[in-house]
């Protein structure tokens, strides 16, 4: 077993992506998360992703789970990285684990406080409906207010879900999207009608090539929170913005970010997210891929 080894290894990676936006890594809080995980570590998708402006004072890390080593929010529970919330985000993960087939987990941290995250994900190329899973209890209630909505604007099959248990907010990571959606007047539409800012027209022009698009809900009110729309690919110079600090800390960092499969492009997911208030940028690099993040970098490249 290369666990240990692999902690060390993910650890250092950490702290050389944080170091790029001078952000602390909690040792004390990051590595009983890393230690957890650590027999999933060789193989999975790691994403350690940043945020523009005031937020570049985070660092996020993401690391997928297989499904045989069970869902990862009961592993964090036992291992004391975290505790229920006696709140409805405790049960959403297991009801995703009994009510659907399941392709792979993962989880989400901050590097300053450690986890904050878990994620289902259904198996690749088998989304599901939204209208199945309203049916699940511990779905918010704004997921319900706002299915149709959603619908109209072609945000219907769900890829993945996540569930923020600090923030009490759930992610719906929609796929398979039609191009008819993504146009900048749809785009507006979407926004619009839920109540968010309207998106700048560089914003407008990179949302017609996201391969994700992903509303943020809540429990305690019906309105979605933010959107974001997510675009992978292998070009460093891609954030959808001209202002400064963002473009460069963006761009710096794409051109930096470590990863660990040497002799290929970095695999780089960039996002603008529209929230009431403000639209802002983000961006993850992988440290680690699989053959599916290949996939569908040459498929949305072969777009342009
Ligand atoms: C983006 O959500 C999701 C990921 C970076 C995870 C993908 C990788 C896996 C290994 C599953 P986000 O961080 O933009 O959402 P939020 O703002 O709600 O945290
Ligand atoms: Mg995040």
């Amino acid at each position: 077993m290369s666990g240990a080894k692999d902690v060390e290894r993910v650890y250092s990676a950490m702290e050389e992506a944080a170091g790029l936006l001078n952000v602390p890594v909690a040792r004390d809080k990051i590595w009983p998360v890393l230690t957890a995980y650590q027999d999933a570590l060789a193989d999975a998708v790691i994403v350690f992703s940043m945020a523009g402006g005031r937020r570049s004072t985070e660092l996020d890390f993401s690391i997928s789970v297989p499904t045989d080593h069970g869902d990862p929010f009961t592993t964090a529970l036992e291992r004391g990285l975290t505790e229920k919330e006696n709140h409805p985000v405790d049960n959403l993960l297991a009801e995703l684990r009994d009510g659907f087939p399941l392709g792979m987990y993962a989880i989400d941290g901050m590097v300053t406080t450690g986890f904050k995250k878990a994620y289902a994900s259904f198996p690749t190329n088998e989304p599901q409906p939204l209208t199945a899973l309203l049916d699940l209890p511990s779905m918010p209630e704004s997921a319900r207010a706002n299915a149709e909505l959603f619908a109209r604007y072609g945000l219907d099959k769900v890829q993945m879900v996540s569930v923020d248990y600090p923030k009490r907010q759930v992610n719906l990571y929609f796929s398979d999207l039609n191009a008819d959606h993504l146009t900048p007047e749809e785009v507006k539409a979407t926004a619009s009608e839920m109540g968010l800012v309207e998106p700048t027209d560089m914003a407008l022009d990179f949302a017609t090539g996201s391969f994700a698009v992903y509303p943020t809900l809540g429990y305690d009110s019906d309105v979605v929170d933010r959107i974001t729309y997510a675009v992978i690919s292998v070009d460093p110079t891609l954030a959808p913005t001209t202002s400064e600090p963002e473009k460069t800390q963006i761009t710096t960092y794409a051109n930096s970010a470590p990863y660990a499969y040497a002799g290929e492009n970095r695999t780089l997911v960039y996002g603008f997210t529209l929230t009431s208030k403000e639209e802002y940028y983000k961006l993850g690099s992988y440290y680690q891929i699989t053959d599916l993040q290949r996939t569908l970098v040459k498929a949305f490249e072969a777009l342009d």
